[in-house]
């Protein structure tokens, strides 16, 4: 497999803020992939990510990144792993204001990690108002054996973005350091 050191996925659920993160930070015009919403019951937004969503950041050292959102609903599954293809890190952002925030945690995890375990959780949405309680994720995550990075952020917001995709880079380097290479 080809290993694409500056490729940076971005996964999660349905309106949790994927294509918004890309679009706050980008350089370039992104290319998005956007359809007419036809699955209301999940989620009452007008448009919805069908395909791919690609941007791109030019960091402070000069090293461009490449942003790659995936589709939140479940039946585009199949192109996840497709995207997922080499990428350095992935970034699961979850909706908080979402009845089924924790399942949907749990759900996006035990899906992208087969192809990635270089990830980082963003909770979003954490403005509206949601009968669970931010707790909750810390916990989940107590419970597995690794620990991963989480974040409560505005997906529309680039400086809360950036902290993300700085967060990543930094350990991708850990991990290839300690592993040697
Ligand atoms: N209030 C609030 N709105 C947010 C936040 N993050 C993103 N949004 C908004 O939520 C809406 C949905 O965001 P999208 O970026 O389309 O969500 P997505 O994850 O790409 O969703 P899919 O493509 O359907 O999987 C947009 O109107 C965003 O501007 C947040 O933290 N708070
Ligand atoms: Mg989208």
């Amino acid at each position: 497999m080809i290993l694409h050191p500056h490729k940076i996925v971005f996964a999660g659920s349905m309106g949790a803020g994927k294509s918004a993160a890309i679009q706050s930070l980008s350089d370039v015009p992104v290319f998005t992939t956007e359809a007419i919403n036809t699955d209301q019951d999940r989620h009452n937004k007008l448009f919805t990510t069908v395909g791919i969503d690609y941007g791109e950041i030019t960091l402070d050292d000069g090293v461009k990144v490449g942003l790659y959102g995936t589709p939140g609903q479940q039946r585009f599954d199949f192109i996840w792993s497709t995207i997922s293809q080499g990428a350095l890190g992935t970034i699961i952002l979850i909706d908080h204001s979402s009845k089924s925030s924790i399942q949907d945690f749990d759900f996006y995890y035990e899906n992208f990690v087969k192809t990635n375990n270089n990830l980082i959780f963003a909770i979003t949405h954490i403005d509206e108002k949601s009968t669970a309680h931010t707790s909750q994720y810390r916990e989940w995550i107590s419970n597995q054996k690794q620990i991963y990075p989480l974040y409560f952020i505005d997906a529309r917001k680039s400086e809360d973005v950036l902290l993300l995709i700085d967060t990543l880079l930094s350990q991708s380097e850990i991990s290839l350091s300690l592993s040697g290479n």
